[in-house]
């Protein structure tokens, strides 16, 4: 293989790749350096900061827009294969269209360069929920149709640019969160939601939405945005650069509350409103029967020619894997009425049955321990879509750090207990022995899958670093290194001082890990006696 591993130690092929991810708003920071326009996180952060937990931002970040090159010295470190990491269209086009931003694109540039100087293949995320706030402005970003013309602009742009150097791409990354999280419920940006909307026992606040409606023309116009880029990338890239294109997808898990044969149907269609509105348009050019005989004419249809433009649009599928729910029917009723669109496919996600949760979790975490999930997951795949190359393009877990008093930038001076307490608190996020047994477990439902037949080539671990986790802000850490961002930075252009990455338990048992998959296979022969005694 080109890595030279062997990879036989893990029960895994020898070409299989071992990797992290970020993405771009989350740990770049520098949001208003090197000519970059303001982005839809920028804006709402600004607007709604009581919708991010500590009132954060993207800056910091992990700072990583002037640590890149300390970044990959510690992927070095890991010694994983791959990178994934995403480009904010922002720094490329800071109005979203029209000539590129010469900064932007040295910045991607030299971030590839010094990836493959040091033998690390870049795996490139084109969309991971940043739109330009320009064209949110002008035409409702993702809600406008107009949108799949901007995006095939922009990705021809990264195309041509780092195309001779960067073999996979993945176009959008969970347009399931994307949709869900700013079009029904209001918690990323744009923050639309039916108002005064209430949704599993909580309140959501917004001006404007629709939360049967949106997120059904959003989705509608990320596929089609994504279409138009891999016909892009076939008509006037592949034959010369030879990469592959896929798309991101995440899912829980769905278990059936109980073998009920309506509780059966129910995971199913759980399964197909959640992983199916993306892929089976994908695969089979148009949205899962369930959806459409359920939201009916709130479904966008697609034209023939947009149904086979979908259809086969992918070289790999990323699938982004956390955690599991059970899936219980919800009865027939001649007065239902569906207030989200989640409402649409008539079941109850659940995190308990008779009180027991369906894995282990941390309190207020919304990562329940299920790796059987992954396993079962890839099977499902496997299965209904005619087992596609797949990539995990995320799996890990969270600490979450509600309780410490170093939230704000702008604390009273410390007092010496406070410096103690945050002193205990850094060393229990060092020790994250949960997060390599978390990650061991899941490789190991994943190598199961893969001697079950699923095509299951690479495994990236989210994430690198401690970053800004969207509507978390900084209280949700899931990096293998330890950041302090709440040490905001005075000097933007030496932040290194604040921002040191810190390697957690899980980073050196990763490495371990990676190093003993690949470690050499001693074989003994007749030709090779063992040294005598
Ligand atoms: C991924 O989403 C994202 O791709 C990545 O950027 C992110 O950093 C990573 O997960 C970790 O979160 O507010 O309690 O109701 C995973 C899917 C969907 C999981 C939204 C959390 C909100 C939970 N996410 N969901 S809650």
């Amino acid at each position: 293989s080109e890595t030279g591993r062997s990879n036989v130690h893990a029960g895994l092929p020898p070409d299989f790749k071992f990797g992290v991810a970020s993405s771009s708003y989350q740990v770049e920071g520098a949001t208003k350096e090197g000519g970059r326009g303001l982005s839809n996180w920028d804006a709402f952060c600004q607007q709604y900061p009581e919708k991010i937990a500590d009132g954060s931002n993207g800056d910091p970040g992990a700072g990583s827009y002037w640590l890149y090159k300390d970044d990959v010295k510690h992927l070095v470190e890991l010694g994983v294969d791959v990178y994934r990491f995403s480009i904010s269209w922002s720094r490329i086009l800071p109005n979203g269209r029209g000539k590129p931003n010469k900064e932007g694109i040295q910045y991607y540039s030299n971030l590839i360069q010094e990836l493959l100087d040091h033998g690390i293949q870049p795996f490139v995320t084109l969309f991971h929920w940043d739109v330009p706030q320009k064209l949110e402005d002008e035409y409702g970003g993702f809600l406008g149709r107009q949108i799949v013309d901007d995006f095939r602009h922009f990705v021809d742009i990264c195309f041509s640019e780092f195309g001779d150097k960067v073999k996979h791409w993945i176009t959008m990354n969970e347009p399931l969160t994307f949709t869900a999280s700013g079009y029904a419920l209001g918690i990323y940006p744009p923050g639309h939601c039916t108002p005064n909307l209430t949704y599993e026992g909580q309140n959501y606040e917004c001006p404007v939405g629709d939360s049967l409606t949106e997120p059904y023309i959003v989705g509608h116009n990320i596929l089609l945005a994504h279409a138009e880029a891999v016909q892009l990338y076939k008509d006037t890239y592949k034959a010369k650069q030879g990469g592959k294109v896929g798309i991101t997808l995440v899912t829980n898990w769905f278990e059936p509350y109980d073998s009920s044969p309506l509780n059966v149907e129910a995971q199913q269609r759980a399964l197909e409103s959640n992983l199916g509105w993306f892929l089976d348009p994908l695969k089979f050019g148009d949205y899962p029967f369930s959806m459409r005989s359920l939201a009916r004419d709130r479904l966008p249809k697609f034209t023939a020619e947009e149904s086979e433009k979908l259809k086969g649009s992918y070289d790999f599928i990323g699938l982004n894997y956390y955690t599991a729910r059970y899936a219980r029917n919800i009865g027939f009723d001649i007065n239902y009425e569906p207030k989200i669109y989640q409402d649409d496919a008539r079941f109850d996600s659940l995190v308990d049955k008779n009180g027991i949760p369906i894995g282990y979790a941390q309190e207020n975490s919304w990562v329940n321990v299920y790796p059987n999930g992954l396993k079962e997951l890839l099977l499902y795949v496997k299965n209904r879509y005619d087992n596609p190359e797949i990539y995990i393009t995320e799996n890990g877990v969270m600490q979450l750090n509600n309780n410490t008093n170093n939230n704000t930038n702008n604390n009273p001076p410390a007092t010496n207990s406070t410096e103690i307490s945050n002193k205990i608190a850094e060393a229990k996020e060092l020790n994250d022995i949960y997060r390599a047994q978390y990650l061991a477990s899941h490789i190991q439902e994943l190598v199961e899958a893969i001697r079950s037949g699923s095509k299951v080539r690479g495994y990236f671990v989210w994430s690198l670093l401690d970053s800004f986790e969207w509507n978390f802000g900084y209280t949700s850490k899931f990096g293998f290194y330890y950041i302090n961002s709440n040490k905001n930075s005075t000097n933007k252009e030496k932040p290194a001082a604040d921002l040191t990455r810190i390697p957690k338990h899980s980073a050196n048992w990763f490495k371990w890990f990676i190093a003993v998959a690949n470690s050499p296979v001693v074989t003994l022969t007749n030709d090779q006696p063992p040294a005598s005694t």
